[in-house]
């Protein structure tokens, strides 16, 4: 390359869908791709307004009236209307689920379209202020034949899934996607205001890592399997002891684990019966993510993607990461 000379070779997330869809020949309408469009949007607008939060909380106008007498909006309450405007005005949409709404929306028939998205518009919020990363979170299904779009739609196992992926707000914004052919990264280019190509096929180096990644401050209310196998990876018999990362918002955890490797988990425990995280929003496309990166995603038991929701908000125990450390872990639940 000629030193100083921009790439004219720029591949943009739309860019690149696309080009999979049309290999793929799966989805020659392109309304996937529009979809994907929609989300990027949203996670643009959130990106700007994550910026811009800090300085607003220290001015006073969170939960605050503006000059015209309406009250400013919580970021986690702006991200989540975003979304869903931007979703349904695609009008590539049946059904929506995000963590903000009790009720899944049904999208009414003249912006009706074909896919239902599950998100979580801004987890993490309670990190905000602190100004550490925070994500949006979406998993993909396309309706069931002949549905109109009902709530059934999204009680689906999380291997049937079309889609999955996050987006990190943190120096940079980075958007992680799969459709099902591997996992690729994105940085969104504030300049150009757009999602371009950094991270292609994203996978652990290594069939194992040296970080985990937990809340131990919940090591009382820990199950035996959670405790022994802890204790494995900090005391080990040969070797050295794992690292420990938190950062208690999903994204950037998950996210580190899918550059570095290692394991993340959030367990059921003896206080939180079906542990914290959500399944739906949460738990599937982060599973569907880690497997299409080579790793495991699992309840200690169970393949999380095998999961049968009952109800749009449940939420389940949840071990993933590199191949070898979760199997660990599996052991002492086995
Ligand atoms: P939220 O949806 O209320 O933001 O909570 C979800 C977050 C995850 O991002 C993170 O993995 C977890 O809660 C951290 O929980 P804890 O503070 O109990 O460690
Ligand atoms: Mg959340």
């Amino acid at each position: 390359a000629t030193e100083g000379v921009p790439s004219s070779e720029i591949i943009t997330l739309t860019r690149h869908v696309l080009h999979d869809q049309m290999r793929l020949g799966a989805d020659a309408t392109g309304d996937l791709t529009l979809l994907l469009t929609a989300i990027q949007v949203t996670s643009k607008f959130i990106a700007t307004n994550v910026r811009k939060a800090r300085l607003i909380n220290l001015i006073g106008l969170a939960g605050d009236t503006n000059t015209s007498g309406e009250e400013q909006k919580k970021l986690d309450v702006l991200s989540n209307d975003i979304m869903v405007n931007s979703l349904r005005a695609s009008g590539r949409t049946a059904v929506l689920v995000s963590e903000e709404l009790e009720d899944a929306i049904i999208i009414e028939e003249k912006n009706r379209g074909k896919y239902c998205v599950v998100f979580d518009p801004l987890d993490g919020s309670s990190n905000i202020d602190a100004g550490v990363n925070i994500g949006t979170i979406f998993g993909i299904y396309r309706v069931r034949e002949d549905s109109k779009g009902s709530v059934e739609d999204v009680l689906r196992p999380g291997s049937e899934m079309v889609a999955a992926g996050y987006t990190m707000y943190g120096s940079s914004a980075n958007l992680v996607l799969s459709t099902g052919s591997g996992v690729n990264g994105y940085t969104l280019d504030a300049a150009l205001g757009e999602f371009i190509l950094t991270h292609p096929d994203v996978h652990p180096n290594s069939p194992r890592g040296k970080i985990y990644s937990f809340n131990e401050g919940n090591s009382m209310f820990f199950h035996p399997p959670v405790v022994e196998y802890l204790k494995s990876i900090k005391y080990p018999a040969s070797g050295k002891p794992y690292s420990a990362r938190y950062i208690g918002s999903m994204v950037a955890d998950v996210h580190r684990t899918f550059l570095y490797g290692g394991i993340f988990g959030y367990p059921d425990d003896k206080k939180s019966k079906s542990g914290k995280l959500r399944l739906l929003y949460e738990a599937f496309p982060m599973a569907f993510l880690t497997e299409q990166a080579g790793g495991i995603a699992t309840t200690g038991t169970k393949r999380i993607l095998d999961i049968v929701p009952t109800s749009i908000h449940e939420r389940c125990s949840i071990f993933l990461g590199s191949k070898e450390d979760v199997q660990d872990l599996m052991k002492f639940y086995a």
